[in-house]
C-alpha cells in the first residue's frame, strides 16, 4: 500500500482510538444508555432509499421514525469560483457546490452506497475521507475519482454520531483549505431528541495572496497555510455567510440545536454564542454531554452538537471566541430571535451593531533578515543513493496519486513521467513545474494534454531527490538534480 494511504489509515486509526476511549469513559461514568446491548453490525437494513442531502445551513428531517436503510448518497464534487467576501473572489473545490458540502443524514445500522462523481470540468482528481466510517483511508482508498468519473463505494454506520468528512487526496492540506469538507450525523437507533429549530455550521480557515478583504480573485497561498497564518477564518465558507440577511432565525421558547463542525485545515474553534449558554453540548460530536457551557473547543477535523432554548429575544452572535478572527477574519454568525421580551430574564437594552467586523487592519511582524537568512541555510549535500532513496519516498507521497505508481499517467488527464519526451527534453521547465505547478496545453509523447499540477509544496532537498528519482527511472536519461539548481527557481 502506498505510503500515504498507510499515513492516512494509521491517522484515521488513531482517531477512531480516541474516539472509542471515548466512549469507554462515557459508559463507565453515565448511566443514560447501555451502549453493549445492541450490535450494530447486525442491524438489518429494510429496504432502499435516497438520502435527501441539504445545503447549509438546512439540515435533513430525523430519521427518528424510520428503520435501517441501504441508503443512496449522491454527490457532485465542483471546482468554482465564489465570493469570500464583498469584492473578493476565490476558487472553491466543494461538495455538491457549497462550503461545507451537503448535509448527510443517516442512522446507526444504514448501509451507505455512496455515490462520488467527479464534474467533467474539474482539474483535478479528488476523494472522500467519512470519518464516520470504519475502513480504511475512512472511506478515502476506495473513492479517488478523476473529472468526468464516478464512482461508488459502501460502508455500514456502526458509531452514533457527528462526524466530519473531507477530501484527502494530494496535497490534502490544499484541498481542506479550498473547502472540501462537511458533515455526517449518524443518529442512535432511537434517534436524537426533537429540537424546535437545527442549523448546519462549519467553521474553517482560508488563505490567500492577498491581505484580508484586498479585492479580485485571489488565489490560494501555500505559505500561509503552512504558516497556519490565516487571512479569513469564517463559518459557512464566507464572510457574512450567516449575518445580516442570512442570519439564522428562532423563536423565544424554541429548543435551537446547532451541527457546528471545524473543517479546518489547521484552526481550532473556540465556539461561542454572544448571549446565550449551551444547555447541552455532545462534546467532540460523541456520546459524552455536557450541561451549561460558555464556550466548546471544536478542533480542526472535529464536531459538537450543541443545544440551548432561546430564553430571551434579540440578536445572538456566534463566534469564535479566539476573538480576533471573530472581528478582523471573519468568523461571525448571527441568530435573530424574535418574540416577546422576557423581563424575568433578561431587563437591559440591546444595543445593535457593536459587533459589527471592524475592518482588514491586521498587524504584522516580519522576521528580520538575518533570522530568515539562518532559516534558509544550506544543509550538508545528499549523496546520488540518498536523493534516490528520499525521492522514491516523495513521490510515493505526493506524485503517484496522479502520474500513478508506475510514472505511467492516466492517459487525458495526467501525463506520463515514465520515458517522457517532455520531461527529458528540459530539466530547468521540468524543475520549475514542481515548484510552480502548470496549466495550459502540453504535448508529452504525442498526446496534448490540457490540465493542472498543483505547484508541489515540498524542500528543495525534496525537489532535486525526487526529479532525480524520476530521471533515473522509468527509461528516462539519468539526470541528477541538485538542490542548488532548484533554489535557482525559488523567487
Ligand atoms: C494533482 C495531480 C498531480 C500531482 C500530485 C503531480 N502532478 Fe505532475 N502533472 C500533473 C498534470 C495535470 C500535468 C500536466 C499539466 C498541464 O496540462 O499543463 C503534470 C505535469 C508534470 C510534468 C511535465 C509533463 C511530463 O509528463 O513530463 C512533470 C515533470 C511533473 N508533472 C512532475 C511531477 C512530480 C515530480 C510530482 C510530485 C512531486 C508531480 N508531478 C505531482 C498532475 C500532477
Ligand atoms: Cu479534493
Amino acid at each position: 500500500m502506498p505510503n500515504l494511504l498507510k499515513l492516512q489509515k494509521t491517522f484515521k486509526f488513531l482517531l477512531l482510538s480516541l474516539f472509542v476511549m471515548a466512549i469507554t469513559a462515557c459508559t463507565n461514568n453515565n448511566d443514560s444508555k447501555d451502549q453493549a446491548s445492541v450490535n450494530p453490525k447486525k442491524i438489518k437494513v429494510d429496504g432502499r432509499m435516497d438520502a435527501e442531502l441539504t445545503s447549509p445551513p438546512h439540515v435533513p428531517p430525523s430519521t427518528k421514525d424510520r428503520s435501517a436503510k441501504r441508503l443512496t448518497v449522491d454527490m457532485e464534487i465542483l471546482e468554482e469560483v465564489g465570493t469570500m467576501a464583498d469584492g473578493v473572489d476565490y476558487v472553491y473545490w466543494t461538495f455538491d457546490g457549497t462550503v461545507p458540502g451537503s448535509f448527510i443524514r443517516t442512522k446507526v445500522g444504514d448501509e451507505i452506497e455512496f455515490h462520488l462523481k467527479n464534474h467533467p470540468d474539474n482539474k483535478l482528481p479528488h476523494n472522500i475521507d467519512l470519518h464516520a466510517v470504519n475502513g480504511p483511508g475512512g472511506g478515502a482508498v476506495s473513492s479517488f475519482v478523476a473529472p468526468g468519473r464516478e464512482i461508488v463505494f459502501s460502508f455500514k454506520t456502526l458509531n452514533p454520531g457527528l462526524y466530519v468528512y473531507h477530501c484527502a487526496t494530494a496535497p490534502v492540506g490544499m484541498h481542506i483549505a479550498n473547502g472540501m469538507y462537511g458533515l455526517i450525523l449518524v443518529e442512535p437507533e432511537e434517534g436524537l431528541a426533537p429540537v424546535d429549530k437545527e442549523y448546519y455550521i462549519m467553521q474553517g480557515d482560508f488563505y490567500t495572496k492577498g491581505d484580508y478583504g484586498d479585492p479580485g480573485l485571489q488565489a490560494f497561498d501555500m505559505e500561509k497555510a503552512i504558516d497556519e497564518d490565516a487571512d479569513y477564518v469564517v463559518f459557512n465558507g464566507k464572510v457574512g455567510a450567516l449575518t445580516g440577511e442570512n442570519a439564522l432565525d428562532a423563536e423565544v421558547g424554541e429548543t435551537v440545536r446547532l451541527y457546528v463542525g471545524n473543517g479546518g485545515p489547521n484552526l481550532i474553534s473556540s465556539f461561542h454564542v454572544i448571549g446565550e449558554i449551551f444547555d447541552k453540548v455532545q462534546l467532540e460530536g460523541g456520546s459524552l454531554v455536557n450541561e451549561n457551557v460558555q464556550t466548546t473547543l471544536i478542533p480542526a477535523g472535529g464536531a459538537a452538537m450543541i443545544e440551548f432554548k432561546i430564553d430571551a429575544p434579540g440578536e445572538y452572535i456566534l463566534v469564535d471566541h479566539s476573538i480576533f478572527r471573530a472581528f478582523n477574519k471573519g468568523a461571525l454568525g448571527q441568530i435573530n430571535a424574535t418574540g416577546k421580551e422576557q423581563k424575568d430574564v433578561y431587563k437591559g437594552t440591546i444595543q445593535e451593531g457593536i459587533y459589527l467586523p471592524e475592518g482588514g487592519a491586521i498587524q504584522e511582524m516580519p522576521i528580520s533578515d538575518e533570522e530568515y537568512a539562518a532559516s534558509k541555510k544550506p544543509k550538508d549535500a545528499l549523496t546520488f543513493d540518498d536523493k534516490m532513496e528520499i525521492g522514491k519516498k516523495v513521490y510515493g507521497q505526493t506524485c503517484f496519486a496522479c502520474h500513478q505508481a508506475n510514472g505511467k499517467g492516466i492517459s487525458g488527464a495526467f501525463p506520463p513521467l515514465a520515458n517522457s519526451d517532455y520531461l527529458n527534453a528540459d530539466v530547468e521547465r521540468a524543475i520549475s513545474i514542481v515548484l510552480h505547478g502548470k496549466s495550459g496545453e502540453i504535448v508529452v509523447n504525442g498526446e496534448t494534454y490540457n490540465s493542472v499540477m498543483t505547484s508541489q509544496n515540498i524542500t528543495d532537498r525534496e525537489v532535486a531527490s525526487v526529479m532525480t528519482y524520476i530521471y533515473n527511472s522509468w527509461d528516462n536519461n539519468e539526470t541528477v538534480v541538485t538542490e542548488e539548481q532548484v533554489k535557482k527557481h525559488r523567487r
